[in-house]
């Protein structure tokens, strides 16, 4: 293709400025059909879009043309979630036309950051699975690895959240409606997925068994295709399935005249990729979940056998050319579903499809909270998929046959079947996923080895071989390049760009910790930061907020794990000093929250009310609001994280020890600048190990101690009643002036944390405001905070997700590169 695009007169894909500017008229004029003087922004946005997307499209096919020749072996990612943020800006620092662009647009008097602004962002999923999911396409994609990723084109996805009298109120994401100039539809990529019925066994003249599904309904699937460019050079796909009906059930209804019933039976098809389901860690077992999940994972099956069949290739050898894995148990019933590919529609043999099926997948495990992980009720595997329930049962007795021969107690092989049966029968889609799967990874070294002696002991024991951890990572390039141009700029200026490509290169910057001039520099541009996260603030929530302060932020999903109450009760336990022991000297703070709390979870939106509240009641207070602000930013999400990153001096990390499986937001305040205050949980541990916890604010208890604390039995009202200064806090939770006298408001957050606290907040809190004072102390001398932010960014070079993507790539995949 390359002659083509380098001959005269044929599409205007140059780089220069000026070809910016032709592009950008000629999209205006011929593809939205506008003259300057009547465009919107969004016009202009588009045309930007369009123009920038060309340029994406001429490296995307030389690409995959790439891809093509070298009949690499390759990567197709599974993940029912994705959350790419906006792909302008992004688009742009890989194009390397950031600063052509805006010139080109400043000569029509437009500016680049107002419309980098109109983009809206897909927001196909819930948070932390989703974003890691996101990153590592950018990685993918920058280090050429043959890849594909596949998931829904949910018409919705996460809600969009406002606060309305200081609660979560839930709206839809309409974020297709002004159009998505990054996807193109791809019609002619679309394959059938069955739903419900039964299975017919029958055997031939050889008295061969056949079985045959026989469904009671079909809809199709279609693919949507996303460019996903790298840095530089390579891209990879991003591939999103959108349900659509099948032609031959509209002509059916017309035969029988039934029209109405028709275009009914067709909506109800389109639904299965309506919406994205809003819970995180916490399972609801809903049917559509089920279905979102089979139909996604059926089209990208029978898509990655089209593609291997079209290079000429055998079936047998799928697992030679694919390697396909599995983001987390949501697309876990591709296990059975190749299996039926293979022994159904291909007519493979048991063993040789179970050899293929087992050689192709891996499984990545993303939570050991016990009510996160996916059990599906027998019952209705049976009515929406009974060949693949007859497929778990064959897997399952295979598998409890072969383990019967290893010294297993009868207990231990219960526990590890496929199925649960103490009480209404489950399928436990981990363990489907552990059997079906060649290697099995957590996201951090603390909860690989937690995965291994907890949620699947047995199967470690059986298999150690299989087991294995993949640190998660970020895309440096988005989160820092893209987001915080300021400090992408000064750090370049020391140590040169190439950290773009290798963030061990930050490394570098330590030796400049110690001077006094560059720790300045350091400073000024976090201020800047903090000033444009200021306007943020004023423009979404109308407070106001002095920049200087120290901004302490906890952006993350609502969860009871991840304590942002505890954060609460320090929050309070400032306010009490100010009001009740007269203390002065507290350093200025905002404290800063965001996140999504799902829509039927009671104890987050609690929680969420409890921060607006506390907000409320000490932003209005003059005695203490020149000390502390507290804020809550609605609707988090990618393109608001942005913004959140940069300007942010604390980082609080605080869930408790055990439970959050690696974190992903750690790694990118700590890349940014921020010191982090938190414990020894998922990746805190190894970014500690990584800066020195000399430069780490740690506090509570570990992921043992808090396993003997609850053996030994915990008591929070002992703790509650022996310290009064956290008494006076966590009364403060009833009292008339918090709740403006509705003094049951808080009730069930009280209640909750003296008689369970089943993460331990009573147990962490002296530990915390401890830790905390140390904070304020050292935040004071701001020569020695800088010295400190400096040596956190120089050690992130772990971090990034290209090393992520690297380690997948060798202790996983063993998939190379191919050259750019
Ligand atoms: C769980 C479920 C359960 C069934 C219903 C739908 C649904 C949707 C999402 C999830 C979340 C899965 C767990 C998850 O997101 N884990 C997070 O993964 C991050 C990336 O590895 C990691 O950094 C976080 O610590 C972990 O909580």
């Amino acid at each position: 293709t390359e002659h083509y695009f380098t001959k005269p007169g044929v599409a205007n894909i140059g780089l220069t400025k000026e070809d910016i500017k032709t592009s950008f008229l000629e999209k205006l004029f011929y593809s939205l059909g506008r003259i300057p003087v009547v465009a919107t922004k969004n016009d202009f946005y588009t045309s930007l879009a369009l123009t920038v997307r060309d340029r994406v499209f001429r490296k995307y096919v030389k690409s995959l043309e790439q891809y093509a020749e070298e009949d690499a072996r390759g990567v197709a990612y599974l993940s029912a979630e994705y959350l790419p943020g906006p792909h302008l800006g992004n688009n742009l620092l890989n194009l390397e036309i950031v600063e052509e662009t805006r010139e080109a647009l400043a000569e029509f008097n437009l500016d680049l950051d107002e419309l980098l602004k109109e983009e809206v962002e897909p927001g196909l999923g819930n948070g932390g699975l989703g974003r890691l999911a996101s990153c590592y396409m950018d990685s993918l994609a920058t280090l050429g690895i043959p890849s594909i990723a596949y998931g829904i084109r949910y018409e919705f996805g996460i809600f969009k959240q406002e606060i309305q009298d200081g609660w979560q109120v839930e709206s839809t994401d309409k974020w297709l409606q002004k159009g998505n100039t990054w996807e193109i539809v791809r019609p002619e990529i679309s394959f059938e997925v069955k739903f419900g019925g039964h299975t017919e066994h029958s055997r031939d003249g050889n008295y061969k068994l056949h079985i045959e599904w026989i469904p009671d309904s079909e809809i199709k699937g279609t693919a949507y295709d996303t460019p996903i460019l790298g840095y530089q050079s390579n891209s990879i796909t991003l591939r999103l399935w959108k349900a659509e009906a099948t032609e031959s059930f509209d002509f059916a209804a017309y035969n029988l005249g039934e029209y109405y019933r028709a275009v009914e039976k067709k909506m109800r098809s389109e639904n299965i990729t309506k919406v994205l389901y809003p819970n995180d860690e916490n399972l609801s077992g809903k049917e559509l979940r089920l279905k979102q999940q089979y139909f996604f994972v059926c089209c990208s099956l029978q898509d990655i056998i089209r593609l291997h069949l079209l290079q000429g290739r055998k079936l047998e050898t799928l697992h030679e050319k694919f390697t396909i894995q599995l983001n987390d148990t949501h697309p876990s019933i591709a296990v059975a579903e190749l299996m039926r590919l293979l022994l159904d529609v291909h007519q493979m043999g048991w063993e040789e499809a179970w050899k293929v099926t087992k050689s192709t997948f891996a499984y990545t495990n993303h939570t050991l909270l016990p009510e996160a992980l996916e059990k599906w009720p027998v019952n209705l595997l049976r009515n929406l998929l009974p060949r693949h329930l007859e497929l778990i049962y064959e897997i399952n007795s295979r598998f409890i046959t072969e383990i019967r021969e290893h010294d297993f107690t009868g207990e231990q092989i219960s526990r590890m079947s496929l199925i649960d049966d103490r009480g209404e029968p489950t399928i436990r889609m981990a363990h489907l996923a552990t059997v079906g799967s060649y290697k099995v990874n957590g996201v951090s070294a603390l909860h690989s080895g937690l995965l291994k002696e907890e949620v699947l002991k047995d199967f470690a024991q059986l298999w150690p071989e299989k087991f294995t951890n993949v640190t998660n990572g970020i895309t440096h390039r988005r989160f820092l390049a893209v987001s915080n141009p300021r400090l992408a700029g000064l750090i370049s200026e020391k140590i040169g760009k190439e950290w773009l490509t290798n963030l061990d290169k930050l490394k570098g910057l330590e030796s400049f910790a110690n001077d006094e001039y560059f720790r300045r520099k350091w400073m000024e541009v976090k201020l800047e930061n903090k000033k444009n996260l200021a306007a943020q603030i004023k423009e979404l929530t109308g407070i106001e907020i002095n920049p200087e302060m120290l901004i302490d932020v906890q952006v993350k999903r609502i969860h009871e794990y991840k304590r942002q109450h505890l954060k609460v009760l320090h929050i309070l336990s400032l306010y009490m000093q100010i009001k009740k022991d007269g203390q002065k000297d507290i350093p200025p703070t905002a404290f800063i929250f965001a996140g999504k709390a799902a829509p039927g979870y009671f104890m987050a939106k609690r929680i969420i009310k409890l921060i607006t509240a506390v907000g409320d009641f000490i932003n209005n207070d003059p005695e203490v609001n020149e000390t502390l602000k507290v804020i809550f930013l609605p609707n988090f999400s990618v393109k608001l994280a942005q913004h959140v990153y940069p300007g942010a001096d604390l980082s609080e990390q605080i869930s408790m020890a055990g439970k959050e499986a690696s974190g992903t937001g750690n790694m990118k305040f700590a890349l940014n600048g921020a010191l982090t205050v938190g414990t020894l949980d998922g990746a805190n541990v190894e970014i500690r190990e990584e800066v020195g916890e000399e430069n780490f604010f740690l506090f509570g208890l570990t992921t043992e101690e808090v396993a003997e604390r609850k053996k030994a039995g915990y008591h929070p009202y002992k703790i509650y009643s022996e310290n009064e200064k956290l008494k006076r806090v966590v009364d403060f939770l009833l009292s008339e002036e918090l709740t403006k006298g509705n003094t049951e408001l808080f009730r069930s957050i009280y209640d909750n944390l003296l008689n369970q606290d089943p993460y331990l907040l009573l147990q962490d809190y002296q530990s915390y405001v401890d830790q905390m004072e140390n904070v304020y102390e050292i935040w004071q001398d701001s020569q020695k905070w800088a010295q400190m932010s400096i040596i956190n960014v120089a050690n992130m070079g772990k971090f990034s997700s290209d090393r992520s993507i690297k380690d997948y790539c060798e202790k996983i995949w063993k998939v190379k590169a191919v050259k750019a």
